[in-house]
């Protein structure tokens, strides 16, 4: 009984409130109704879609929609087809980004085999991918805010992250910024504004989002956020969560898809149905997107220059795909060769590499110089060989470190774990390497 006396008065007063619409609505000129069933209007203005009406019924086929292009400015001879395209960006920022991808090249070779020999316990090369870390660095500014997935480790060389800092991180050591508390390639600088990476697939996503919506906060914000992602990465829940809510609050983040083609052995056939990652920007979440050729340094650079003054000036985000090929194996704990052919592996090692498609482009130039190649790499693996000799032999930081550093006050049950580990050395010191750790 109390239920019907609550609800009747309800109806009447929602009955009331119809009834007013009807009149409001019939006042209105035909053009400027709101009500999308309206038989005159053939375009629909249901809250939930902005569309036209039509009398035939379709299946919409994926098939149905062209794929979006990919941008590109050099061919794979290092030719620039539409002139008005060139960055004309100077020799020595073209020399710079050439070095720093012979730079990651050369560290990455030697890296992967010290792992082969046992010396560190993982790692994970960048081959195919250096157009994309260093174009996009290149193009930004270091005020903006980069959230990295782990193969992204290029945009640290462009910015100035030391080979020292990263053989550190590699070995864990007393220098390690990370203080050793993770695996290899997981860098992370505050000072060049590069977020720690984190294993657990995407999580950098929804975090990327929500500090880009921090700085859209801040009055006179002139920064924007990157966050680089695997096209693998793409289909965790994280991924959806942060287009989504990029999209609708309206942040200044650029989503950066780096689509290898490989997710470990899933081949990225197998991983999306639609248009890869930048087919689901304009359409499935409402982002601006851009789709380039990830192997071309200046279609990158050119390309990001765009996303960032778009982010910055509309407060929205970018969707950005770069269309690259993960040569090398996914990581130390993979071969791919089980999963993909040596042939196919060699034509994006060879003619469809980025750092080759920059050389050709320096030799047309008149900028290359193949004596001043070779010394480059030659003192890279100096320094990189050198470098090892001397992490290796470094302490590992204080073991009471492994409880501090993630919480601002170390919580009650940080503290009673350290006193349980501190008994438990004490009495079975005999069984640690207690001497390679900092005391
Ligand atoms: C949540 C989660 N699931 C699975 C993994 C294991 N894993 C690590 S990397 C990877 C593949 C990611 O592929 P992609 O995002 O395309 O990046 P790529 O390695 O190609 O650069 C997987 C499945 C993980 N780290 N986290
Ligand atoms: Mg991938």
């Amino acid at each position: 009984m109390s239920f019907l006396r609550k609800t009747i008065p309800m109806l009447g007063a929602l009955g009331r409130q119809h009834q007013h619409l009807k009149t409001v609505v019939g006042a209105l000129p035909t053009s400027s109704r709101q009500y999308s069933s309206d038989p005159a209007n053939d375009y629909a203005n249901f809250p939930g879609a902005k569309a036209p009406f039509v009398s035939q019924l379709k299946l919409n086929l994926p098939e149905d929609y062209a794929p979006i292009p990919i941008y590109r400015v050099m061919d794979r001879d290092g030719f620039i087809a539409d002139e008005t395209q060139d960055p004309q960006l100077s020799r020595e920022v073209v020399e710079k980004m050439f070095r720093d991808m012979l730079l990651l090249n050369t560290m990455d070779k030697i890296l992967y085999e010290s792992q082969r020999q046992g010396r560190i316990s993982f790692y994970m090369t960048n081959f195919g991918e250096e157009a994309s870390h260093i174009g996009s660095a290149a193009a930004l500014e270091m005020r903006d805010l980069i959230y990295g997935q782990y193969r992204e480790a290029g945009v640290l060389v462009w910015r100035g992250f030391r080979i020292d800092q990263f053989i550190d991180q590699c070995y864990g050591n007393v220098d390690d910024l990370g203080r050793g508390k993770q695996m290899p390639v997981h860098y992370g600088s505050r000072e060049l504004n590069f977020v720690t990476i984190s294993s657990p697939l995407s999580t950098q996503m929804p975090q990327a989002v929500g500090a880009a919506y921090a700085m859209k906060m801040k009055k006179g914000n002139d920064a924007c956020v990157v966050c680089y992602f695997g096209e693998g990465a793409a289909s965790e829940g994280d991924a959806h969560a942060a287009f989504n809510f990029a999209a609708t609050l309206g942040c200044p983040v650029i989503l950066f898809c780096r689509n290898n083609g490989f997710a470990i052995s899933t081949p990225s056939h197998e991983q999306y149905k639609g248009d890869g990652i930048a087919g689901r920007g304009p359409m499935g979440y409402g982002i601006a997107t851009i789709r380039v050729d990830g192997t071309d340094v200046f279609a990158v650079y050119n390309a990001m220059k765009m996303a960032r003054e778009y982010v910055l000036k509309e407060n929205k985000p970018v969707v950005f795909e770069a269309l690259a090929y993960r040569v090398s194996h996914h990581s130390t704990s993979d071969d791919s060769t089980a999963y993909r052919s040596p042939e196919e592996i060699e034509v994006w090692n060879s003619v469809d590499n980025p750092i080759s498609k920059l050389k050709r482009y320096m030799v047309h130039k008149g900028w290359f110089d193949e004596a001043e190649e070779t010394a480059f790499i030659k003192d890279v693996r100096k320094k990189v060989l050198k470098q090892i000799a001397v992490s290796e032999k470094k302490l590992k930081p204080n073991w009471r470190e492994m409880f501090e550093g993630v919480y601002a006050e170390m919580p009650e049950h940080l503290v009673e774990q350290r006193k349980e580990l501190e008994k438990h050395l004490e009495a079975h010191k005999e069984h640690y390497p207690l001497k390679n750790f900092k005391q």
